[in-house]
């Protein structure tokens, strides 16, 4: 087992091609990197995470080697994020151009740099082809569920998606561990499979159908979280909860928004709801994590030693934390800094802090 082991290490594999023991025997790459984020947290860091760190960046696009995190902090973020909205359609690149082949090349090396993915999926409804923000059709979850040509819809694009996740292998042919976080923010409405979009019943059918066709295309090396969008109580937290069995990390996804004069509300929202995650992970023997955050273009200068970081030190338990994208082509929509950006100096003192976790290039 990989206990005690952190991303800054560099020398463990989450390939799960380590010579058959015992106790190997039983291992897949998804219990090696669960176990992983255990130790983890047990050593009291946090992983520190961003979203299409190493494909562009705040003014630069499609370069290798590059990463606004790296640029400013010293180092490549712990975790590296990705989305794979348009796998389904059986496009190149995804929703954000982001080409698959390279997304899976950054994969491969920030596993072999000893850090760690983990994917969103902004998909389109299967049937009727409507992104993820169209809301208009308030029975689209259903009918994928419910309807023998969604279900078969729903199956090609599931198919899609075991085929990526299957495909994600290291040097040694052996599968990389990675974190999927399906069905995102659904205690909100902006999304088809929305709070007001679908039933309890339903979104749970939705996720479990999700993971049980994975597992059932063999796909071992996934680790399932859910991420609830800021919840008021622990009951808001688990209305949609699709079970202990199909899910191995419970997170929240909580930004911050109107700049300095949203800090208070995202203070109290944040740590709130990642505590009910925390207890809630505690008590299944699960990993609790901040699965999304972020302030758009960072108009508080100390937002991560001063804001981000009093939220997880309320919250010790949380494995990692995820930032949002630098987009190359939206000025304003940037959630870590880049060179010459004045929360520069402060990222880089949360980067020094030893709880925070990021890997060396
Ligand atoms: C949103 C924004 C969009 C992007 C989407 C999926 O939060 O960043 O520009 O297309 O996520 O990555």
């Amino acid at each position: 087992m990989l206990s005690g082991a952190t991303a800054c290490s560099g020398s463990t594999s989450a390939s799960g091609t380590k010579a058959e023991t015992p106790d190997t025997l039983s291992q897949t790459p998804a219990s090696v990197l669960i176990a992983r984020l255990k130790g983890s947290v047990a050593e009291g860091k946090t992983l520190f995470g961003h979203h299409d760190d190493a494909v562009y960046g705040h003014t630069w696009c499609g370069d290798s080697g590059r990463s606004d995190v790296l640029e400013t902090a010293g180092a490549y973020p712990a975790v590296m994020s990705w989305d794979l909205g348009e796998l389904e359609s059986g496009r190149q690149s995804n929703l954000d151009s982001v080409n698959f082949g390279r997304m899976r090349a950054e994969v491969i090396a920030q596993a072999a740099r000893g850090g760690i993915n983990t994917f969103s999926w902004h998909l389109r409804n299967a049937v009727s082809g409507a992104d993820s923000w169209d809301v208009t059709d308030t029975l689209a979850v259903s009918r994928l569920l419910h309807t023998p040509g969604g279900k078969a819809a729903f199956e090609k694009q599931l198919d899609m998606l075991a085929d990526f996740f299957l495909s994600l292998t290291d040097a040694e042919g052996g599968r990389i561990g990675v974190i999927f976080r399906p069905w995102h923010e659904h205690t909100g409405s902006w999304f088809w499979w929305g709070a007001n979009l679908c039933s309890p019943a339903d979104y749970k059918a939705l996720w479990r159908r999700t993971r049980e066709y994975l597992d059932s295309r063999g796909v071992d090396n996934v680790v399932y979280a859910y991420s609830p969008d800021r919840c008021r109580d622990s009951v808001q937290y688990l209305e949609r909860y699709p079970g202990d069995d199909v899910v191995d990390i419970m997170g929240a996804d909580i930004y911050q928004f109107g700049g300095a004069e949203g800090t208070e509300r995202y203070l109290t929202d944040a740590t709130r709801t990642l505590r009910i995650a925390a207890a809630e992970a505690e008590r299944r023997g699960k990993i609790a994590a901040l699965t999304e955050t972020g302030s758009e273009s960072l108009t508080v200068p100390d937002w991560f030693t001063g804001v981000l970081q009093t939220v997880l030190d309320s919250v010790p338990s949380a494995a990692y934390v995820v930032v949002w994208r630098n987009a190359s082509d939206k000025p304003d929509h940037f959630y870590a800094p880049y060179p010459g950006h004045p929360a520069e100096a402060d990222f880089r003192k949360f980067a020094s802090n030893p709880k925070n976790v990021f890997v060396k290039p």
